[in-house]
């Protein structure tokens, strides 16, 4: 009985880490549509929104945070700058 027990506690043990587990890989605790590792990053808070465009290059930090580029520096930008030819 002693080790129906025991595993019962092992198997809630796994449960609870697993689900902890779970929710530290889709980090967002600020539920602004930013993962809190990336805002962390380069922000060192979670102080700014996905809207935000702190570096003033006008991509959002949610565009920046999709396309890979820095959002504290104006001249990195998920896509090359439009070159007007006319
Ligand atoms: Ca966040
Ligand atoms: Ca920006
Ligand atoms: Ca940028």
């Amino acid at each position: 009985m002693k080790t129906m027990i025991a595993f019962g506690v092992l198997a809630l043990l796994l449960v609870v880490v697993l689900a902890s587990r779970n929710i530290v890989a889709d980090e967002d605790t600020d539920q602004d549509g930013l993962p809190d590792s990336w805002e962390i990053h380069y922000f060192g808070d979670l102080s700014f929104d996905a809207d935000d465009d702190p570096d003033l290059d006008d991509f959002t930090n949610l565009e920046e945070c999709a396309g890979g580029s820095d959002p504290t520096d104006g001249t990195s930008g998920p896509r090359p700058p439009v070159i007007d030819t006319n």
